[in-house]
């Protein structure tokens, strides 16, 4: 049953029979006030008892229904508009309704995670113990019998040190040259509008480790010592990082002295005659490395191109639940002229008029369990697609791009953390922090 309409329906029902009731059998006028009234009452108790509504719902449709019995009676005396006035009414009584009940939302407002159902059960037990021991005070709402979350009271509150920087004003923004802020209020990373000093003094105490991975197959083994060699000095400095790299040639992975807060791993990996399938499987190696290591590894985790070298500082700006790059080929192109999968026989279809920023794959990221979500709904796209004997336009980067614009990230990195080399550089880009290696693609796929 549709909880939802059904408040419509009853009362536009129990009105029709209000109407019809009055004008066809009693004609007594005074009845006009009681049957609406009882009838309300009724809606009111199926309302509150069946479907979660609040109470203050019995108390509308009664005013309501008082209001259309004394008109009956007192002012129209016309029998058939009986039925037309409750209708009415009982279209805005249910009307009323609806705002407050919460509508199933057609794009998910929050992602379950299974695996945390049984620590919300614990926790459930907790709160009712708590309590328990308190009065029964009937005005005052007593917490739900299924708590949803659980603060920690006892966490200590992160102080910063005093420090001493430019004051901000809010009448002076940073940058007028650019977006700062998405319309789902993420902000989005851009030169001249954070001070990193503050953001490293607040992160450091957090002491989070964050993980790259990263993929060298076949002939990409020779951007392994630009890629590193560059992450070392730029990527996250003075932060625990630990670089996860997948290869199928360990042995031809230079040796590199990284800085003592750096960690590099290297994990064998096969390769596939197509480059698209490595690139594309990299979405389904992650998701299941995260799984068996990386969960227990590291706070927040992203993934990158390995065909790219840092120039400039990418700090802790970029951690956030979930993040996503703006790709430097399209980010002032019109949605329905950009590169996203259109064709609706694909699971990574964005249907036209729709979309956000185009995303590049080359560099996202986030929690770990977001990564998760994100690169095991990805692949599972993937998989489909291939069932079904198609391929999407750009790859895992169409799958990306539609996981993405029905789940916001909640931080955006503007194309300067991803600037492709071809391109010249606009205003705008005021700083190139990475940018892609210069490179022959049929030679280095073949
Ligand atoms: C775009 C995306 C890339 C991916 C690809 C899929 C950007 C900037 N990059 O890059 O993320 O979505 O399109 O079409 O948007 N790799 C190997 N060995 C190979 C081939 C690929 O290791 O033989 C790995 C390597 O880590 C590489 C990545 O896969 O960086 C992506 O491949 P690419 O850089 O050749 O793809 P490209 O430049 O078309």
């Amino acid at each position: 049953m549709d909880i939802k309409k059904v408040h419509i329906v009853i009362p536009i029902v129990m009105a029709g029979i209000i109407g019809y009731l009055g004008t066809k059998i009693m004609d007594i006028k005074k009845v006009h006030i009681v049957i609406p009234i009882v009838m309300a009452g009724i809606i009111g108790y199926f309302g509150t008892e069946i479907m979660d509504i609040k109470k203050v719902h019995i108390l509308i449709p009664i005013v309501m229904a008082g209001i259309i019995g004394y008109l009956g009676t007192k002012i129209m005396d016309i029998k058939e508009v009986h039925i037309l006035i409750p209708i009415v009414m009982a279209g805005i009584i249910g009307y009323l309704g609806i705002p407050h009940i919460s509508w199933p939302s057609s794009q998910p407002v929050r992602q379950v995670d299974l695996d945390e159902t049984s620590l919300v059960i614990s926790r459930q037990t907790d709160l009712n113990e708590a309590f328990s021991v308190l009065p029964s005070i009937p005005h005052i709402s007593r917490p739900s019998s299924q708590p949803v979350r659980q603060v920690d009271l006892d966490e200590t509150s992160l102080v910063i040190s005093r420090m001493s920087y430019p004051q901000p004003f809010v009448d002076k923004p940073q940058r007028t040259d650019v977006l700062l802020m998405s319309p789902w209020l993420a902000p989005i990373m851009w030169e001249g509008t954070f001070n990193r000093d503050i953001l490293n003094a607040q992160y450091r105490q957090k002491k989070f480790v964050v993980g790259v991975a990263t993929f060298a197959v076949k002939k990409y083994v020779r951007f392994i010592e630009g890629f590193l060699g560059s992450a070392n000095k730029f990527f996250l400095s003075g932060h625990r990082v630990n670089f996860y790299l997948f290869t199928d040639h360990p042995e031809k992975v230079p040796s590199m002295k990284l800085a003592p807060e750096k960690s590099l791993f290297i994990i064998p990996v096969q390769n596939y005659s197509r480059w698209q399938d490595i690139s594309m499987n990299r979405m389904d190696i992650i998701s299941n490395r995260i799984r068996t290591h990386w969960h227990y590894e590291v706070d927040y985790l992203y993934s990158m191109d390995i065909d790219v070298q840092m120039f400039e500082h990418i700090g802790v700006e970029i951690i956030d639940t979930l993040v996503g790059t703006i790709s430097s080929w399209q980010y002032t192109k019109p949605r329905d002229s950009n590169s996203y999968e259109r064709r609706p026989e694909s699971r990574a279809a964005i249907p036209s008029g729709e979309g956000d920023f185009y995303y590049a794959a080359s560099f996202y990221g986030g929690s770990v369990s977001e990564v998760y979500k994100l690169t095991t709904a990805c692949f599972k796209g993937v998989t489909e697609d291939r069932a079904n004997g198609i391929e999407a336009k750009w790859h895992e980067e169409s799958h990306l791009n539609k996981y993405l614009l029905y789940h916001k990230p909640t931080r955006l990195l503007s194309p300067e953390y991803y600037w492709d080399e071809e391109l010249p550089r606009p205003q705008i880009i005021r700083v190139k922090r990475l940018s892609s290696v210069r490179k022959d693609l049929e030679e280095v796929r073949s």
